[in-house]
This record gives structure tokens, sequence and C-alpha cells, in this order.
């Protein structure tokens, strides 16, 4: 059932233990969030598997406790927050959920118990919304994080919306701390290993011309998200980096401005690829990932035409 944001206490205070659960990976947008709504409603903060290093720094700062693969059965509810897919939530049994998030794919919503999802830059910006219309002032903790969600989803505010400023400057506002306070957040150094990957990444790219668009695809076995935004980063317009994990391939998707413009959607892509190989996926126009079975070589070549068809018919 779809909810109003300003239905959302009513809806979540019938249950009398909450679960606010983070994607595998955890990352600033999904934390700030999580961490907002327990300190607004009362629960708890977890996350399956791990967190990642920008999630991890955020942690920190913020002061937040967060349960790694909690058992989902010892809460009377779980609302799953910036997620949109069951794949990101690997193991955990899902039965009594809730939804709050602003991906683009409609898995999870039929059997959530309510859900509140659009497509918003950020779930920090959906998660404020609930907040202001349940009257629920956050301390500067809460604010901070959802700031710092924010920072982390929109790159930096490159992908932001006159939307999504008005909100940053309402936290700002709230929290009473400096913008830099938010950015040092997550300026965490860049470890050896991740700098290793994205250096292979890029040195066993291959490159596609399709008009004025170019496409960069490349094989690695870990960071594969980072390899997809170095490889952005560097001038590609379309990027996918694919790694193997045991039986299962891992892709990530990134795309330029320019690409996103033209119509690329590599949700759509990465969901639909991904079911051919019997496999799950999804995420933004510009960012998406996908597991599914079978070969580096022969998904990334899917991923490419793929591409490359959306692009030579809108671009
Ligand atoms: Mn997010």
């Amino acid at each position: 059932m779809h909810i109003c944001d300003s239905e959302f206490g009513k809806c979540v205070g019938k249950y009398s233990s909450v679960l606010y659960l983070c994607h595998r990976n955890a990352d600033p947008d999904a934390i700030g969030s999580a961490n907002a709504l327990c300190r607004a409603f009362g629960g708890a903060v977890g996350a399956v598997d791990d967190i990642s290093r920008t999630g991890e720094a955020l942690m920190g700062v913020i002061g937040v406790d967060v349960v790694i693969n909690p058992r989902a059965e010892d809460y009377d509810l779980v609302v799953v927050v910036d997620t949109s897919v069951r794949l990101q939530l690997g193991g955990i049994a899902l039965s009594r959920y809730a939804l709050v998030d602003h991906h683009q794919d409609n898995g999870l919503l039929p059997d959530a118990r309510f859900y509140i999802q659009r497509p918003t830059k950020s779930t920090a910006e959906i998660v404020w919304s609930i907040l202001k219309e349940n009257g629920k002032k956050p301390g500067r903790e809460a604010a901070l994080g959802l700031l710092v969600g924010m920072i982390s989803d929109t790159g930096r505010f490159r992908r932001a919306t006159p939307e999504a400023f008005h909100v940053a400057a309402e936290l700002l506002e709230v929290g009473g701390f400096e913008y830099e306070e938010a950015l040092s957040a997550i300026s965490v150094p860049t470890d050896i290993s991740r700098r290793i990957a994205i250096l292979k990444a890029a040195t066993r790219a291959k490159v596609m011309r399709v008009g004025n668009y170019l496409i960069a695809t490349t094989d690695i076995n870990s960071f594969e998200g980072s390899a997809a935004m170095a490889l952005v980063d560097l001038g590609a317009d379309v990027a996918f980096a694919a790694g193997k994990h045991g039986r299962i391939c891992r892709v990530s998707a990134r795309a330029g401005r320019e690409a996103a413009r033209a119509g690329l959607d590599l949700a759509e892509i990465s969901g639909r690829i991904a079911r051919r190989f019997g496999g799950e996926g999804g995420g933004h126009k510009a960012a998406a990932a996908f597991e599914a079975g079978g070969e580096t070589k022969p998904l990334l070549e899917e991923c490419k035409n793929a591409a490359a068809e959306s692009l030579q018919k809108n671009g």
C-alpha cells in the first residue's frame, strides 16, 4: 500500500519493535536515512553483509550503531531503506516489511505493508519530508547524516535538483552545523587496494565509439562500482565493470550526463540483461548494477550492445 509522507508515523507506530534495514554495502544515504528515521520514530538500524567505506565513516561521525545481518524475525516490522531489489538484501528473510526508497524498480512494492517510493536524488530527501510531515525535528546528528547522504548520492550536488538544494539549506539550518563538516564526513582517503583495482580496470578497458559516445567495458574482480565510475570520470560516456564472484557475475554500470540526457537508462538495461541470465538488478538511469550467472565476457558484450543500441536510437 502506498502511503503519504504524513501517514508514516501512524503506520509505523502500530508496530512495537521496528528495524530500519539498509542494503548490502550500505552507503551514507542508507545509513543517514535509517538513522534519522530510527531517532525520530524509535527502533534499531541494521545492514546486510557490510557497510561501505563512506557509510562507515558517517557511522563514526553521527554515532549510530548498525547491526550487521540482523534477524528480521526478531522485529515486528522491518522498514527497508534506500533499497529497491531483493538482491541487495542478501539472505535476509523478509516477512512483515515496509519500504522507504528513491529508486525506480518496483520489485519490493507488492508485498510491502506500506511504502513510500519516488524518484528523488536521494532517500534522505524523502526522509526529511517524512520527518517534517510528522512534526519531528531532527537533532544535529540526524540532520548531518541526511545531508551527508544527499552529498553522497548527488555526487556532491553535481546531480542535484532545485528541490535537493532546498532540502540541504533546511538541514543546515535545523542541524546548526557547517556545510564543510558534512563534506569532510565522507572525505576518507582511498585505500591502496581500491586504487590498484581502479588502475587495473582502466588499463584493461575496451572502448567502443558510437557516434559521439564512448562506451567502455572492463573486467575486474573487486570494486566494480568504483571502477565504472572512474572510467566515466576518465572520459567514457558509459562504463560497465564486471567481476566474477564464485558462480555469480557482478556488473556495475555508470553513465555520464550526456548519455543520460540522450535517454540511456542503465536501470532498465541492467534489469533486462540480469533477467535473461537468471539474475536480478536495477538502480538509476545513470548508475545501476546487476548480478547474474555466466561469464563476464558475454555479459559485458550484452551490456555494450544494449547501451550502443539505446544511444544510436536516441542520440
Ligand atoms: Mn540512495
